[in-house]
């Protein structure tokens, strides 16, 4: 039986000046800029960018593609009147390394009563830990709480639902997914003041994705529509070849995926489209440090309709894509 094509969703318009940011617009040490954090705040749009820096796509091949470490990943900081345009600021603006912690990446933000809460993901010496911090300048950074390992892909819903602040995450549960590799599933947890966390849920299995056949989990944070929450997810797909990287034997797809999610209990979810909304296609999605990686981080819904997707693209670059919000919401079909 033939493997079964996925594309992007029609209604998608990838933006013509993608990628929107690259390591070239950087003004300091940068190799890889992507899987950053989108938002509107205080009349301009705002992003936190992941850079991993200090090995190029030479210094792999000079390995024989075995690979390479990074000097390091931080966090970067950008403004923008337009949401395509970006000024990106002399310094990066948040790093952490020390004995225990290795580094803070993949940034999700979401701007609640004012504040910007931003999630992230954290390596450390004993295991990979999941944050809830704020900022109000994007210079100091407050972490509320981190989660034990491992757990990440968090993200912020616009509000607090029924007096509780809610996040989506994802657990690793390796020993106990019955021997599948990297089965993992979307969660929910809710918590009064954005340091305890609890009443956990399961959102969405790994095997209700049709393009799925690994691991799924959160990607930009959920935005409120009449109908409930429409949210992004990524979901994770082998390739029986290998696919374009830097480095050896990089075999998985990741793909974008839609749903919303119930106003009320956004553990339910009320409908879901049953094939990737953004599916790796060009160039700057398919070749890069991991090829056919697509990785939403920022979803932004306009006055007009139209809701900005920005997401990293082949673990290199960030773009963006623009869709009428009717159009993904009638994508999405009742479960
Ligand atoms: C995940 C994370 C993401 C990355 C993805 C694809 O495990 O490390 O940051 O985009 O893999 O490499």
């Amino acid at each position: 039986m033939s493997e079964k094509i996925f594309s992007t969703a029609k209604v998608i318009t990838r933006h013509p000046a993608n990628p929107i940011l690259s390591a070239k617009d950087i003004p300091y040490d940068a190799s890889l800029i992507f899987n950053a954090a989108v938002t509107r705040y205080q009349n301009r749009y705002v992003m936190l960018f992941r850079n991993d820096y200090g090995a190029t796509e030479a210094d792999f091949l000079a390995s024989g593609k075995k690979g390479v470490p990074f000097a390091g990943t931080n966090i970067g900081f950008a403004e923008s009147n337009d949401g395509i345009n970006w000024q990106v600021h002399e310094k990066p603006v948040w790093q952490i390394h020390d004995e225990e912690i290795e580094r803070v990446y993949d940034p999700r933000m979401t701007v609640i009563d004012g504040k910007v809460y931003v999630c992230f993901a954290m390596d450390t010496r004993h295991g990979l830990r999941g944050g809830v911090a704020v900022t109000e300048d994007f210079d100091k950074f407050e972490i509320l709480s981190l989660s034990v390992p491992d757990n990440r892909n968090m993200v912020l819903f616009p509000e607090k639902i029924n007096d509780r602040f809610i996040r989506l995450e994802r657990p690793m549960p390796v020993y106990s997914r019955h021997g599948a590799a990297e089965q993992f599933d979307l969660w929910l947890s809710a918590s009064p003041d954005m340091r305890y966390w609890g009443d956990s849920k399961l959102v969405l299995g790994a095997e209700k994705v049709p393009f799925a056949d690994a691991k799924i989990g959160p990607a930009a944070p959920p935005v409120k529509t009449p109908h409930g929450y429409l949210t992004t997810f990524h979901a994770v797909k082998y390739a029986p070849n290998d696919l374009y990287s830097w480095h050896l034997n990089w075999r998985k797809i990741y793909y974008a995926g839609l749903m919303l999610l119930d106003l009320d209990d956004p553990s339910k979810v009320t409908a879901i489209y049953d094939e990737p909304l953004i599916a790796p296609e060009t160039v700057y999605e398919k070749e890069g440090f991991r090829g056919d990686v697509i990785f939403p981080g920022g979803m932004i819904l306009e006055d007009s309709g139209e809701v900005k997707i920005y997401y990293g693209a082949a673990d290199t670059v960030e773009c963006l894509a623009t869709a009428d919000v009717n159009d993904l919401l009638n994508l999405c079909r009742k479960i």
